[in-house]
């Protein structure tokens, strides 16, 4: 073991105190170290760096923190140390194939090329002999920082990438393929528990008209308008999707056909009860919607496709009866939400 003289450790002032604001988890450090004194060093070092220090004298506490999941993605890791030694938790740390990625810098007296190997085998980053010089130790955990910010940079490019695929850019809304994806969802959870499920196609009445009429600019600036408005009139747990140009597909996850008629006809009042104000001025919109819904219990269960195919022809009843109002499709038996009329 490589102990640090007691009067070096005197000499190491008090760190400053570090930037204020909650520090991420990227400039947190794990440090465990069986050696009281060097761990103190090593803290030290640390928090003038500016990093938050969790430090723990032996490999088992080490574990029982990197399990966390707020845990420091920076580790640094004695080899030698009493209940589990720096090795096998490197090993324990790869072995994990879930959470972010976790950078190891391993801390020992052991220089023999061969446990060199060892230790990059057993999955650390980077390596470091006793006794070492500061800057050395400084200069690896930079590295081991820039490693950590590129692989968070990655994750968030990948998140806006999967949001993009997912959302319509005008709208902000689940598009079709997502919208889909979520009614599968729910029709296989419906297979299975036998809740209710309804599902409305809703398309605005006469949209080419102002389109025609005031440009698509201000087109675009109805649709986005139409879509707040269905998505502060829905529960939370519904799910609103552009399913085309100016047509919206609405997930009523456990909404029973009377339920499901009432949100419905809500939608169609949202859009109908106030014009929307745009930059040249008030513009009066309507939508129809068709409704297609199973009852809880109900045997029988109506595929994705299906219930969109009815919930569609449900709409075309809709246009064809005038416009601005909700139909429901016969061949989803709903209850008690029959077509009221507003034309
Ligand atoms: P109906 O009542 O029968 O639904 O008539 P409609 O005029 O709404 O239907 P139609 O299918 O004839 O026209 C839909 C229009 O929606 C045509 C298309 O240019 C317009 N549209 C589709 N997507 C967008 C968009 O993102 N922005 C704008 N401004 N217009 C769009
Ligand atoms: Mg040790
Ligand atoms: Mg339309
Ligand atoms: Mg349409």
């Amino acid at each position: 073991m490589n102990k640090i003289p007691a009067e070096l450790a005197e000499q190491i002032v008090d760190p400053k105190p570090g930037p204020g604001g909650k520090a991420s988890a990227l400039n947190t450090v794990l440090i465990a170290e069986d050696d009281p004194l060097f761990l103190c060093l090593l803290e030290r070092w640390f928090k003038r760096w500016d990093y938050r220090v969790t430090a723990v004298e032996n490999g088992l506490d080490a574990w029982e923190v990197l399990q966390k999941e707020d845990a420091p993605q920076l580790a640094i890791l004695d080899w030698m140390m009493p209940g589990m030694d720096g090795i096998e938790l490197c090993r324990r740390i790869r072995s994990r194939d879930q959470g972010p990625y976790r950078y190891v810098l391993l801390l020992t007296a052991r220089d023999d090329p061969r446990d060199v190997v060892a230790g990059l085998e057993a999955g650390a980053d980077d390596y470091l002999t006793k006794p070492f010089d500061v800057d050395e130790l400084h200069a690896r955990v930079r590295t081991g920082k820039r490693i950590l910010d590129l692989q968070a940079a990655l994750i968030h490019a990948q998140a806006d990438l999967q949001h993009a695929a997912a959302h319509d850019p005008l709208t902000g809304l689940w598009n079709r393929g997502a919208i889909l994806d979520w009614l599968r969802r729910e029709v296989s959870r419906r297979q299975r528990t036998g809740d209710a499920l309804g599902v409305i196609m809703a398309d605005i009445d006469r949209f080419k008209k102002i389109n025609d009429t005031h440009g698509h600019l201000i087109g675009d600036a109805v649709l986005q308008e139409v879509t707040r408005r269905l998505a502060v009139n829905v529960r939370p747990y519904d799910v609103v999707g552009r399913y085309g140009g100016e047509e919206f597909l609405i997930v009523l996850p456990g909404c029973n056909p009377p339920d499901s008629a009432v949100a419905a006809e809500r939608l169609r009042q949202c859009i109908a009860d106030k014009t929307i104000e745009t930059r040249i001025g008030q513009i009066p919109v309507t939508l129809s919607l068709g409704l297609a819904s199973m009852e809880q219990g109900e045997k029988e269960t109506l595929d994705c496709e299906t219930f969109v195919r009815y919930a569609d022809e449900a709409l075309y009843a809709a246009k064809s009866r005038g416009r601005n109002r909700v139909e429901t499709a016969e061949g989803s038996r709903a209850v008690g939400s029959k077509a009221t009329d507003h034309g």
